[in-house]
């Protein structure tokens, strides 16, 4: 079988198993990429998830050393919810990004692509084969892009004209030559909307993101976030879409052809107090499934807890004094300071005031005392 007519029966079988696109590209260097990185680094605008090593990002031999062809998949998500809760007074709501819906989906496409690569096998039984999906040493955008599944946009996300920019990316390197295809043209056009709308300004240029002031960034952080940025980020628990939901070419666009993705509305769009008295194991069995769940249940407590000052939640009082006197950790205490301060009132000022006396952490302290000042002299406080 010639390498052509090999590269039309992986397209094939990638249609039957479900992949939503298929490319193909060399295993060349990414040369500008590498400039790229190097200068995203420089400017202090990395998240700390990307692999380090930039050689590794961009030299896919120093992962397969006989690579020649890269083979980039994407399958597409949903952005709609059928029947989504409602949030209401006193029963207030968080949302996960879509790229938490359903079933984690590195486990979805890690299973495409091992029934891809036991094809592959079945045709080459030779073939060296590394598959990798989000936590490879490769950026899976300027895969796809190199290998024409979308364009990179200027919210960064590869964009396509079938699935706007609700997929999932990941690939597969080999030792076999596969013809490569070419990238697509730039569809953004003169738009800015996403960086219009970023609410940090995260998008510092087209194609740019300053990942630390980025709000999908924050979430996933475990510390004291800068006030500013609790701020912004509203009843966001994981990840955030805005700079994908603006976008002019994902719009009306909904794709719920894979059922691993169908939301549990109860579970991306949850209660936030019940939240915050969960237990680990009951955390890990309703949440573990989900690629948001990755980082545990401490940043997502916190950002219900911002979540409750955001909506200022009366009938979250008792329940944010309880976690600022007992929660053995110092951020749930001191965002939990916070958050009363935010909602404020007699018994909030009574209760920082006991807490202020009993805290021992130097952050929380300083949280009840900021908390304090906040409620005594509301017309000035943010
Ligand atoms: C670290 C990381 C993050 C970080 C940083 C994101 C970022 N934009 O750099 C944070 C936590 C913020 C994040 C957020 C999200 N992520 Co993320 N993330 C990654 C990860 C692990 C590495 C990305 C990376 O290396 N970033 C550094 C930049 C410099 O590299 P890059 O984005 O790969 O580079 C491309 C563009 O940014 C552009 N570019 C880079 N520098 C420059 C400079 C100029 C001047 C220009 C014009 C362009 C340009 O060119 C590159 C090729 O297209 C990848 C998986 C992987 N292994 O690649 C997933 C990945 C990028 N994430 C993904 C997703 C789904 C998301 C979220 C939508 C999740 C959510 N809803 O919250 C958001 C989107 C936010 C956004 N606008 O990027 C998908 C993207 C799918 C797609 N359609 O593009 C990926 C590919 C995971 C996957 N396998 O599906 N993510």
């Amino acid at each position: 079988m010639n390498a052509m007519e090999l590269k039309q029966k992986l397209i094939e079988k990638a249609n039957e198993i479900g992949i939503d696109k298929i490319g193909f590209t060399t295993a060349d260097p990414f040369v500008e990429l590498k400039q790229k990185l190097v200068q995203h680094r420089e400017s202090g605008y990395e998240s700390g998830f990307e692999e380090q090593d930039l050689n590794l990002r961009t030299i896919p031999t120093l992962t397969l050393p006989e690579a020649q062809s890269i083979i980039a998949i994407a399958i597409a998500y949903p952005s709609k919810m059928s029947n989504p809760p409602r949030s209401e007074l006193g029963a207030y709501r968080g949302i996960f990004a879509r790229a938490s819906w359903g079933q984690d989906y590195h486990d979805v496409l890690r299973d495409k692509l091992a029934q891809l690569e036991a094809y592959l096998l079945e045709l080459v039984p030779t073939a060296r084969i590394q598959s990798m999906v989000d936590t490879g040493a490769l950026s899976d955008r300027a895969v796809a892009e190199r290998a024409g599944i979308g364009w990179s946009a200027k919210n960064t996300s590869i964009l396509t004209e079938e699935f706007g920019s609700w997929i999932y990316l990941g690939e597969m390197i080999t030792d076999l030559y596969l013809p490569p295809d070419e990238p697509v043209l730039d569809g953004c056009g003169d738009c800015t909307l996403c960086l219009d709308v970023c609410p940090t300004g995260a998008l510092v240029e087209p194609g740019q993101l300053d990942s630390t002031k980025c709000i999908a960034f924050l979430t996933q952080t475990k510390g004291f976030m800068d006030e500013f940025y609790r701020e912004k980020i509203g009843n966001r628990l994981y990840g955030c879409d805005t700079c994908q939901t603006v976008c002019p070419k994902n719009r009306k666009r909904n794709f719920t052809h894979h059922a691993e993705f169908e939301p549990d509305p109860e579970l991306v769009k949850p209660l936030l107090q019940p939240l915050l008295t969960m237990s680990n194991r009951e955390f890990k069995e309703k949440y573990g499934y989900m690629s948001g769940s990755w980082r545990g249940k401490k940043p997502i407590q916190r950002n219900a807890i911002i979540a409750l000052a955001h909506f200022k939640d009366q009938s979250a009082i008792p329940l944010l004094k309880n976690l600022l006197g007992q929660d053995p950790r110092p951020v749930i205490r001191g965002m939990s300071a916070w958050a009363l301060s935010k909602i404020g009132g007699a018994e909030v000022e009574e209760a920082l005031n006991q807490a202020f006396h009993e805290e021992q952490d130097k952050e929380v302290l300083r949280e009840i005392s900021f908390g304090l000042e906040r409620i005594q002299k509301p017309a000035t406080s943010t």
